[in-house]
């Protein structure tokens, strides 16, 4: 029973103005008498203080009650779910989207192997914020250039080819567009480009333009090649690098060959040498009538379980609040109508998170900030808002280094275009991870110009993935589905919010209520339900 109210503890202190470390609220759990040792803890507490530690509750409830204080009776535990799909938890409990994971992409942690279970003898914590290291790479916040200008978009065009066709070089001895119009008929060529045009001809072919900063040439791929497969998976505005031999007037090129910049097999993860894990989540939606309260209150009371001591990292995808002005007709399902209550909401929502808890935010497409990508962080007024546990605030996307495994951020409405675009099979709602290895394919969270997503021009093009991740976490979809890609662990943390009217409309099924529970020391993961 104690362990229960945690979450509510946590939340008696926000509302007396405080931030509360977890061990704090454990102690305060386990008083004799919780309330009056709330009262007497923020009585203790100093004036300017922001933050109840754990001495403060000491000094508050005195050593008798800190005896019967010492959290060694574990909560209820939530159900936790597996990726594989031949085991029997995964075919009861686990969302549809885990549940079709393959068995060679999911990776999860057995409850009664988990190793925190046996570590926890209820007393010393292994939570230490020493050992803990947390750097922001590549934040375009505050660093936006564009004024959407014609040339703005060219130089983001510019910097986006630069930098993909050199994955792409080492590969093949591409020419420019230029010189290859140059060459004699029946030579052997490459060109590396962006996709300008698919066109699929009369006789079955396909013809594609790629352009590069010389001009543009077109490429032929003829139906028996064997690459109607690749073919499939072209986006426009996307890098690629197409092979082949020129036609005997140099006016097209026979493609034998086509290559996305792709993340090498050779890719080698990071990881940490402690246990320490980390929870993916995104869209919490709050201010929706459809926001999940009691599953957010479950997830958090689970946190300040000795089960979750080793969560130190909370990371949040995009979409923390349901906004206003989204969708058609989004008012009538509107719980709270003003941005800024939702905001204040929200962040009572997060106060329930243990304090010491370091929390990494990026914004999504519900959010108070501008919709086209890279969309930067919040602005001061929600900044302030959100001043709680000093959560980092960044922008969509961006890369968080979690003591030294490389996490890729991004909210994910490109994701909703590639699987409009693609086959089935290559990309579905119902297996969104697979949709998140087309982005690593082509190294670009949102590759396709002009359409759904969005994209601002600036004087970097900031949705280029440089760096192969360790860790791909999207949202947005609101449904779950993880696997890894060359050693890349894709996941895709489904919602805190039930299905909408208009998700009803369209038979979008979310997976609500979930919380993937990453291991940053083997990148194995582990999927909790809260709902
Ligand atoms: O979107 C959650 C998912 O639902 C995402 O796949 C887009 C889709 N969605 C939701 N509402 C709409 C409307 N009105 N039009 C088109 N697509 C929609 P999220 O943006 O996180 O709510
Ligand atoms: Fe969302
Ligand atoms: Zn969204």
């Amino acid at each position: 029973m104690p362990l229960e109210s945690n979450a509510r503890i946590a939340k008696a202190l926000a509302e007396r103005g405080y931030n509360a470390e977890r061990e704090a609220v454990t102690l305060l759990a386990g008083a004799t008498d919780p309330t009056a040792a709330v009262a007497a803890a923020v009585d203790r507490a100093p004036d300017d203080a922001l933050r109840i530690t754990a001495d403060h509750v000491r000094e508050a409830i005195g050593d008798a009650d800190r005896s019967a204080a010492s959290p060694d009776e574990p909560g209820q535990s939530p159900v936790e779910t597996e990726g594989s799909i031949g085991s029997e938890s995964a075919a009861t409990e686990t969302a549809s989207g885990a549940a079709t994971n393959d068995a060679t992409d999911s990776t999860t942690v057995d409850a009664a192997s988990d190793p925190e279970t046996a570590a926890n003898d209820g007393s010393e914590r292994s939570r230490d914020p020493d050992l803990r290291d947390l750097e922001v790479g590549n934040d375009m916040t505050g660093r936006s250039t564009g004024t959407g200008e014609y040339a703005d978009f060219v130089t983001t065009f510019r910097d986006r080819y630069e930098r993909l066709s050199k994955i792409l070089r080492g590969r093949v001895n591409h020419r420019p567009a230029e010189a290859i119009a140059d060459m004699p008929g029946g030579s052997d060529a490459a060109m590396i480009g962006l996709v300008n045009d698919v066109r699929s001809t009369k006789s079955g072919h396909w013809l594609i333009e790629l352009e590069d900063t010389t001009g543009t040439f077109p490429a032929l791929v003829m139906k028996d090649k064997g690459l109607a497969d690749v073919v499939d998976e072209i986006l426009l505005d996307e890098c690629v690098a197409v092979e082949g031999t020129l036609a005997d007037d140099a006016g097209i090129l026979f493609a034998d060959s086509l290559h996305f910049p792709d993340v090498p097999r050779t890719h080698r993860p990071g990881g940490v040498d402690r246990h320490v894990q980390a929870a993916l989540i995104s869209d919490v939606h709050v201010g929706s009538d459809e926001f999940m309260a009691d599953a957010w209150h479950s997830f958090t009371d689970w946190l300040h379980t000795p089960e979750a001591d080793p969560v130190e990292y909370l990371l949040l995808a995009g979409d923390m609040v349901e906004g206003v002005g989204v969708y058609p007709n989004q008012d009538e399902e509107l719980d709270i109508v003003d941005i800024y209550e939702q905001y204040e909401v929200f962040a009572e929502h997060l106060k329930e998170v243990p304090a010491d808890t370091e929390v990494v935010m990026i914004p999504g497409n519900h959010d108070a900030v501008r919709l086209a990508e890279p969309q930067p962080g919040f602005d001061d007024e929600i900044r302030e808002i959100l001043d709680v546990h000093d959560a980092r605030i960044v922008s969509n996307p961006a890369t968080v280094s979690v003591e030294g495994v490389e996490v890729l951020m991004y909210h994910g409405v490109s994701l909703d275009e590639v699987i409009a675009e693609l086959p089935e099979e290559k990309a579905s709602y119902d297996e969104p991870h697979k949709a998140m290895y087309q982005l690593l394919k082509k190294r670009h969270v949102a590759p396709q110009f002009g359409g759904h997503t969005r994209v601002a021009p600036e004087e970097r093009d900031y949705l280029v993935m440089e760096d192969v991740p360790d860790v791909f976490h999207t949202g947005h979809v609101h449904k779950l589905g993880w696997g890894k890609y060359h050693n890349v662990l894709a996941v895709n943390s489904g919602c805190w919010q039930a299905q909408t009217d208009f998700q009803k409309s369209v038979n979008i099924d979310p997976d609500a209520g979930y919380a993937p529970i990453l291991d940053l020391d083997t990148l194995e993961m582990t999927v909790r339900k809260f709902s």
